[in-house]
């Protein structure tokens, strides 16, 4: 039962986003739709990629100060984790922390999930895995547990919170915090504002695992909606927007077309976008900012010896 509702909600609101999103003038697609089978095995290639840092450096961030930041989530704690995916960031957490009351996965893929939960339970099998299917950019509610914990922990590597705007991120946050509760924490990764030098190639490799990324959602329509998008008559732009602070994916059409999608006809301008993607990136004081409008105060935080990413640790100030 728990696992047919979220998956049975994004079919219906992928349509529903799908339809609006093209509707809209700019043309959109929402992002959280990337990652079908194929979106997500091309997203672990993307990590992979000598250009995408971002994954690379966080995991450094968290090697180099594991004592310090499993001291930082506390004795006795409840690590609730946010689209979860296989933990790998967390299982070095997990190797280290040997209080943990519980582990509690949460991701939109029931499939993963378990697979996830059952492969943590045979690595640690005293730590109770309690597995949460549900889409974290609604209400969660975290299970219970045999052993109360001193303090809830809510950990988002990866810099997701990245692909939200502003004040989806704040609403995020809030949530966020309400699931931490009083005297909880939020344990954040976020990207940092760079030189373009860096940024640009990020988004823009040249293997084209990106573009195939960004493609695939134009696949993922055909093949889940009756789509008939030409994938030759799009192709991927990745820019960075200064003034928002921003990478921005787009696919461009390369001539005058029209395409259909469930039944209904779309038209498209020859080099006329449609925005799939923004991946915000972050000074400390702009997320210091975000994190304070949630009720959050950044503490602490990590970062690699470049500043290219950070690891903030967000304390509950205001009551929930
Ligand atoms: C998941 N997210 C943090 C990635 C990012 O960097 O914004 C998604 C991505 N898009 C293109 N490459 C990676």
């Amino acid at each position: 039962m728990r696992s047919a509702t979220p998956e049975l909600m994004l079919e219906t609101s992928f349509r529903d986003c799908v339809l609006a999103g093209l509707s809209a003038s700019p043309k959109s697609l929402p992002c959280k739709f990337f990652y079908d089978a194929e979106g997500s095995r091309l997203f672990d290639l993307i990590c992979e990629l000598p250009e995408y840092y971002v994954t690379r450096v966080e995991l450094q961030i968290l090697r180099d100060n594991l004592a310090d930041i499993v001291k930082a989530f506390g004795n006795n704690a409840l690590v609730a984790e946010f689209g979860s995916g296989s933990s790998i960031k967390t299982r070095l957490l997990l190797d280290r922390h040997d209080s943990l009351v519980g582990y509690v996965p949460i991701d939109i893929s029931e499939k993963h999930l378990l697979a996830t939960a059952a492969a943590l339970r045979k690595r640690y099998p005293r730590l109770p895995i309690l597995p949460v299917v549900a889409d974290y950019t609604a209400e969660v509610k975290l299970p219970e547990l045999s052993r109360e914990p001193e303090r809830v922990v809510v950990f988002f590597p990866g810099s997701s919170i990245g692909n939200f705007t502003h004040a989806e991120s704040e609403a995020f946050l809030e949530r966020a915090r309400r699931l931490a509760g009083e005297n909880g924490a939020v344990v954040v990764g976020i990207d940092m504002q760079k030189d373009l030098s860096v940024l640009l190639p990020a988004y823009n490799d040249a293997a084209g695992v990106t573009a195939a990324f960004n493609l695939n959602l134009l696949k993922r329509i055909n093949a889940e909606l009756g789509g008939d998008f030409d994938l030759t008559g799009f192709e991927h732009r990745a820019v960075y927007n200064e003034r928002e602070g921003r990478i921005e994916m787009h696919l461009n059409s390369r001539r005058a077309q029209r395409a259909h999608v469930a039944g209904r006809e779309f038209a498209f301008a020859k080099a006329e976008s449609v925005i799939t993607e923004y991946s915000y990136k972050y000074t400390l004081e702009g997320f210091r900012q975000t994190a304070a409008r949630a009720g959050l105060r950044m503490d602490r935080y990590w970062q690699d010896p470049n500043k290219w990413f950070c690891l903030a640790y967000l304390s509950v100030t205001a009551s929930c």
